[in-house]
This record gives structure tokens, C-alpha cells and sequence, in this order.
């Protein structure tokens, strides 16, 4: 199984990608909105089809990216049936299985974080998607949403807690920086919910917590609740369409070489080379502005915010790093040459300059 665990720093949301290696068919649990075209991009790379998104849960904290995945990559999503949520394709109830490929989760209903709360554990049992149920030592707060510490308890205890010691807990957050944990471990060490706890102790903890409400949780929940569809109709995945881009997993915006050849006229072509390169064997694009790396913070004022920049270097490695430092200064239409000048020259696009 292709198995992937993705961070979003702003919530500490983890999102989970699972595929299945022989049909490639792929799932996405817990997609943040800001993250859709990251997790698309790394979709595309590993060559999957998204199937699936799935909530563990309808979040206070971030918006969900699976209308986002939807229209971009045609995913369905999957919500609980209980968690009041309009707009999704399949609404799951206790022990439904979800299948990508040969692989499949069964959905359990895990409320008392929210009344709506799923577990997804893997056919092999060995992971369990727990949502915010049961985090790394510790569990979500139950204050808000239909939360109930006394049905958390039971969830926790009653149907994580029952899975094979060895399966690992994968947690919809951490605040903490720790990636993952084991029912076994929990059990033991859990200090809200493990072994030794009972379930008043456990009521009187939560009743206790004091936390703030989440930041985001005005805009949070109401976008949740229709899955993350914007009032506004938004193109948040193409926020670059001045020619045919492609967005990586790595951050960084490319176009092909082809594209501009036929196009280097409409284009501020910016070479971060040093000198020498630029005027070396490889030659340069006709009409690129030479701007070595170490010099674009200095030199960049010199370019028009308007008009499209490509940036090229020697592989597409520079100019990848030149490409974010002009995008972070306020430059919104850049993008990185594809293999910089050696693709250019092995696909025998014309030079200024250079040796043949
Ligand atoms: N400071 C965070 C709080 C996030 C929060 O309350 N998270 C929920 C999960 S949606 C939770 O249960 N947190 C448990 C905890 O912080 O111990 C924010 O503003 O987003
Ligand atoms: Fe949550």
C-alpha cells in the first residue's frame, strides 16, 4: 500500500494519503482547503486517481479541501451520516467499509469530540484514522458541536481501544510535532483515557480543559457543513492561468519548454545563472535578462509585477529556489523553466550564444 502522512503547520491538521499500488486508486482523509493543491499535485506525481476523500469529522478548526479535490481531480467525498453535512456523495454509518482498489477502511462511529466523529480502521487493522477521538496522549476537547466526554469515553475504550495492541493511531492532530501512536501504547499511557482511568476522572478532566475556541471556527464550521464548497466561486487551484502550468508537490509553479518557445515574446525571461554559464556551451533563451541568484533580492525591483516572468538556470534547481523568492516579494505570475537549459537544449530549442 502507497501510504502518505501530510502536515498542515497553520490547524496542525494531518491529512492521510492511501493508495492501493497495483490499481492505483487513492483516498485522501481529512484534506485542508489551503492544502488541495499540494495534495493534488502529489496525487498527480504518484501517478494515483483520487477516488475518495473521506472526514473523520465536520472540523471547528480548518476548512475541508474536498470540494476543492473534486472539481480539480473528480473525487468523491464521504461524510458521516450523523455529522449534518450537505453536499456529499456518500454519507457513511457505523461499519461501512470504503474501498480503494483491493484495499479498504471500515468507518466506525467514534462521537463525543463531535456528535458526528468517525474512526476509519484499515482492513488489516493494522492503522486506525482516529480523527480527533483519541490524539497522542490525549483526545479532542468535547466542549462545542455536540461534543459529550461521557460518550467519548466509551468510544475510545469501546471501539479504539478494542483494535489489536499493535495498530498504530493516526491522529487528525498534533500540537506537539509527534506523527503517530499504537492502542497498545495508549492504553497504557494515555493520561486522560488509558487503562487505569475511569470514566468520571475522565469527565472531570475534560470539564477542565479551559481552552480558548478555535480561531477559525466561524468560517470553519459553516464551510464544513456544505464540505467545503466557497459562497464564492473561487479558482483557488488555478491561481495561475497565464499559460498551461503545472503545480509540483515541491511548491514551485513549471512550464514546459515548448510552450516558451512559442511564447518567450509575452514572457520576462530571467536567467539566475552566473555569467559565465549564461555566456557558456549552453548559451541562453533570446531576450532572457541575466540575474544571478545571489543578486535577485538587489535586482528584482528592475522587473514589471505585471507582466509573466519565467525564471531558467542551468537544471531548474536555481531557478525553482528564484521562482519562490519572486513569488514571497509580491510577484504573483512565475514559474520555473521544466529542466532548465539542458531540456531546452536536448530538445533543440534555439540559443543565443553557445556552442552547437
Ligand atoms: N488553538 C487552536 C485550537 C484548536 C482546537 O481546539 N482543536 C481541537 C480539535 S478541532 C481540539 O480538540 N484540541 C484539543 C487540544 O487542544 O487539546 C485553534 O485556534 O485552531
Ligand atoms: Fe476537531
Amino acid at each position: 500500500m502507497i501510504f502518505r502522512q501530510l502536515f498542515d503547520q497553520q490547524s496542525s491538521t494531518y491529512t492521510y494519503l492511501l493508495a492501493d499500488e497495483a490499481s492505483r486508486a487513492a483516498l485522501l482523509i481529512d484534506p485542508v482547503y489551503e492544502q488541495a493543491r499540494r495534495d493534488a499535485a502529489l496525487v498527480e506525481e504518484l501517478g494515483l486517481k483520487l477516488a475518495w476523500t473521506l472526514e473523520t469529522h465536520v472540523h471547528a478548526d480548518h476548512i475541508t479541501g474536498a470540494w476543492l479535490l473534486k472539481e480539480r481531480l473528480g473525487s468523491r467525498i464521504a461524510v458521516s451520516a450523523s455529522g449534518g453535512a450537505q453536499g456529499a456523495d456518500r454519507l457513511l454509518k457505523d461499519l461501512d467499509t470504503i474501498g480503494f482498489g483491493k484495499r479498504s477502511l471500515e468507518a466506525r462511529e467514534t462521537p463525543g469530540h463531535t456528535a458526528g466523529c468517525l474512526t476509519y480502521v484499515l482492513d488489516d487493522r493494522m492503522a486506525a484514522f482516529t480523527g480527533d477521538a483519541l490524539l497522542i496522549r490525549g483526545c479532542g476537547r468535547t466542549d462545542f458541536q455536540g461534543g459529550d466526554a461521557r460518550a467519548l469515553f466509551r468510544s475510545v475504550r469501546g471501539r479504539i481501544f478494542s483494535l489489536p495492541d499493535g495498530c498504530l493511531v493516526y491522529p487528525g492532530h498534533d500540537y506537539r510535532g509527534l506523527a503517530a501512536t499504537s492502542v497498545g501504547e495508549e492504553k497504557l499511557y494515555n493520561p486522560r483515557l488509558g487503562e487505569s482511568i475511569g470514566e468520571q476522572d475522565f469527565v472531570g478532566y475534560m470539564q477542565n480543559l479551559g481552552l480558548a475556541h478555535p480561531k477559525a471556527m466561524e468560517q470553519a464550521v459553516p464551510a464544513n457543513l456544505k464540505c467545503g464548497r466557497p459562497l464564492q466561486d473561487v479558482s483557488s487551484m488555478k491561481d495561475q492561468d497565464w499559460a498551461p502550468l503545472t503545480y509540483t508537490f515541491a511548491g514551485i509553479w513549471e512550464v514546459q519548454p515548448n510552450w516558451l518557445e512559442e511564447h518567450a515574446g509575452e514572457v520576462q525571461v530571467v536567467d539566475v545563472r552566473e555569467p559565465d554559464e549564461f555566456n557558456g556551451p549552453l548559451g541562453h533563451v533570446e531576450g532572457a535578462k541575466l540575474i544571478p541568484l545571489g543578486n535577485l533580492g538587489q535586482e528584482m525591483k528592475a522587473l514589471q509585477k505585471e507582466k509573466p516572468i519565467v525564471v531558467v538556470c542551468r537544471s531548474g534547481a536555481r531557478s525553482a529556489q528564484a521562482s519562490l523568492l519572486l513569488g514571497k516579494a509580491g510577484f504573483d505570475k512565475v514559474a520555473n523553466l521544466s529542466g532548465g537549459m539542458l531540456r531546452w537544449r536536448a530538445q533543440r530549442f534555439a540559443v543565443e550564444g553557445g556552442a552547437d
